[in-house]
């Protein structure tokens, strides 16, 4: 287990932050070994000194913001560096702690401070950070530092996602050191720093993590809490919460308790309370949000706050032009703006934990969450060996404790339709799956099926069944009249073995917008809205029963890795990728307010 915490970067009386994003200078490091940076020690020096650089901006993807068709489909190390004054007190004072913290890095980074290695991370998707007062204290003359970091995009058999390099040696066909980077997801493996660099500082004694676990009894909120310290053995702590308007409702001295809260406002989620995402906040040094809620799973039905809760919402994913998966304040605010217009009260953070503060979002707004791991496409059977499973399991530990405390967060996912046939699945997915629920005993975990209901070997360790399908798509391919008798059959099957809740977490079909045709054909818009109405038909027969969820595949349309089945991207979005709606988007539009005044 992880033994630090990952709060979220905060400023307050006793702490700074400044961000470091902006342009970097940029190198893809394109020599025949691809190894020359680090033949070279490119960290030792200023990049522009052993070589050509560009500018590339943080955050953001690398590959959509040059005219280089190379660097768009680049994989291997490419090095970022900038300058950056450090204020003299921070220094200076000797009582404070700098971190240099990246909130995300696609896939495999090595950092290092003015040439010295601070710290490296794999994965993709989870912040990382290091201590550097250290290191800056050692020349106190120059308040300048230099910050490096090298970043790799190749995914193999034992990263997650997982992936495979495929060279092809015959030379009468290919060009010399050509090769190919497989993977078993669609969508465009986008690299670079995608979220914010950053500094902050903390005292020497320093507020480290805090868990919170919330439930209530009648009227009283119960906050267990528990604050740690580090950097300090003997501690005076003050714990407040404090409600909306400021007013401390309980406090304490202890580093971990329980704390009362009378007349409890609880945490609801958007549209089935009036006053939807309320948040008290858990304040000392460090000012956490804190939702009250409960979260449990009965034979067909979630629970929040004891009340039955249907998903009505979106798959999404961290894309948009030119930007690729780089974090981005205007396209967050569209996607909550057009979540709420939609009437969806929850998504899915399909295939990969999102930026942290797109959770804050759904805290304050009341979207629900399933929070899901980076475990998309592991479909070879070498990718449930031990090396996989071990980076798995710290992958969750890293998910949980950056986003235990979010009330929005209901649920784990920890995979995306693996090959849950194959052998191995069964002991991949117990062990997965016992962990997690030890990281955190509050919440229930799933992960995404597409296997068939009598083999699928996880399926046996999950709370609730999160089924994929898209019947007359892959499947039967333009006949939209088997659609209905094939979901019959796929939720009977499920919850007749398992008798355990059913979300339908995908469905949808591909729509090029503006195409139309009546009678309808495949890629039309007609055709995208048909098969959203016959698989809603059907969710309506079953969502009294056992069915407690409905997640639309796709929010929006996504760039893609090329190939025959993608026409400049997936376009199952009900949105295109600019955010503009397709005629199904009124169709979910309108049966997700009806929903929400049917259940709210
Ligand atoms: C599902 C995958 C999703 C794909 C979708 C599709 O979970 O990532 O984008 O199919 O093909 O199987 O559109």
């Amino acid at each position: 287990l992880l033994d630090s915490g990952m709060l979220f970067p905060q400023e307050s009386s006793s702490r700074e932050v400044k961000e470091l994003n902006g342009l970097w200078a940029f190198r893809a490091d394109r020599s025949p070994t691809r190894n020359q940076g680090f033949q070279r020690a490119w960290y030792k020096s200023r990049l522009a000194e052993t070589g050509p650089v560009i500018d590339i901006p943080v955050p953001s993807s690398y590959n959509d913001v040059t005219q280089d068709p190379n660097l768009r489909d680049f994989i291997g190390w490419v090095w970022y560096e900038r300058e950056v004054v450090v204020p003299a007190r921070w220094i200076s004072d000797g009582k404070t702690r700098v971190v240099l913290r990246v909130e995300s890095a696609h896939y495999y980074s090595i950092v290092w401070v003015n040439g010295v290695k601070v710290t490296e991370h794999e994965g993709g998707h989870l912040p990382f950070e290091a201590d550097i007062d250290g290191l800056l204290r050692e020349d106190p003359t120059t308040t300048t530092c230099r910050i490096t970091i090298a970043v790799n995009n190749t995914l193999d058999l034992h990263t997650l996602p997982p992936g495979s390099i495929q060279y092809m040696k015959d030379r009468t066909m290919y060009p010399e050191g050509f090769f190919v980077q497989n993977t078993n997801f669609d969508f465009f493996n986008y690299a670079g720093i995608h979220r914010s660099v950053l500094l902050y500082t903390t005292p020497k004694a320093y507020v480290d993590d805090i868990t919170v676990v919330t439930d209530f009894l009648d009227s009283t909120g119960l906050v267990r809490y528990n604050v740690s310290i580090q950097g300090a053995t003997l501690v005076t702590l003050k714990v407040t919460l404090i409600d909306k308007d400021g007013h401390c409702v309980v406090s304490s001295n202890d580093t971990s308790g329980v704390l009362k809260v009378v007349d409890v406002k609880l945490w609801w989620p958007y549209l089935m309370h009036e006053n939807p995402g309320y948040l008290y906040s858990l304040e000392d040094v460090y000012s956490l949000p804190v939702g009250i809620r409960t979260v449990k799973v009965t034979k067909n039905q979630f629970l929040i706050n004891n009340k039955p809760f249907y998903f009505h919402g979106v798959n999404k994913h961290e894309d948009s032009d030119i930007r690729g998966k780089g974090f981005d304040w205007p396209l967050v605010v569209k996607d909550f703006n057009l979540m709420k217009w939609l009437g969806a009260n929850s998504f899915r953070t399909s295939h990969y934990p999102y930026a942290e503060e797109i959770l804050q979002m759904c805290d304050r707004h009341g979207i629900v969450v399933i929070d899901e791991s980076p475990g998309v496409g592991i479909k070879d059977i070498r990718s449930f060996e031990n090396a996989s499973l071990t980076h798995h399991l710290e992958v969750m530990d890293e998910l949980v404790r950056r986003d235990k405390n979010h009330p929005s967060v209901v649920m784990w996912s920890v995979a995306n339709e693996p090959a849950a046939e194959m052998p191995p699945a069964g002991f991949y997915f117990q062990m997965l799956i016992k962990h997690t629920k030890v990281l955190d005993p509050t919440r229930p975990v799933t992960f995404i099926t597409d296997s068939n209901y009598a083999r699928d070997k996880g399926a046996p360790y999950v709370d609730v069944i999160c089924v994929n399908s898209y019947f007359s798509w892959y499947h039967d391919p333009g006949h939209l009249e088997v659609i209905q008798i094939q979901l019959n059959t796929q939720f009977e099957n499920w919850y007749g073995k398992y008798q355990k809740p059913i979300i339908q977490s995908e469905y949808g079909a591909d729509a090029a917008p503006g195409f139309h045709s009546d009678p309808p054909v495949m890629f039309t818009e007609e055709y995208q809205k048909l098969v959203l109405r016959d698989y809603h038909s059907v969710f309506d027969q079953k969502r009294k029963l056992y069915v407690v969820g409905e997640l639309i595949w796709n929010f929006a349309d996504f760039m893609t890795t090329q190939g025959v089945t993608r026409m400049v991207g997936n376009k199952k979005g009900i949105f295109t990728r600019q955010r503009q709606p397709k005629e199904a988007a009124f169709i979910l539009k309108e049966r997700y307010w009806r929903l929400a005044n049917e259940t709210g």
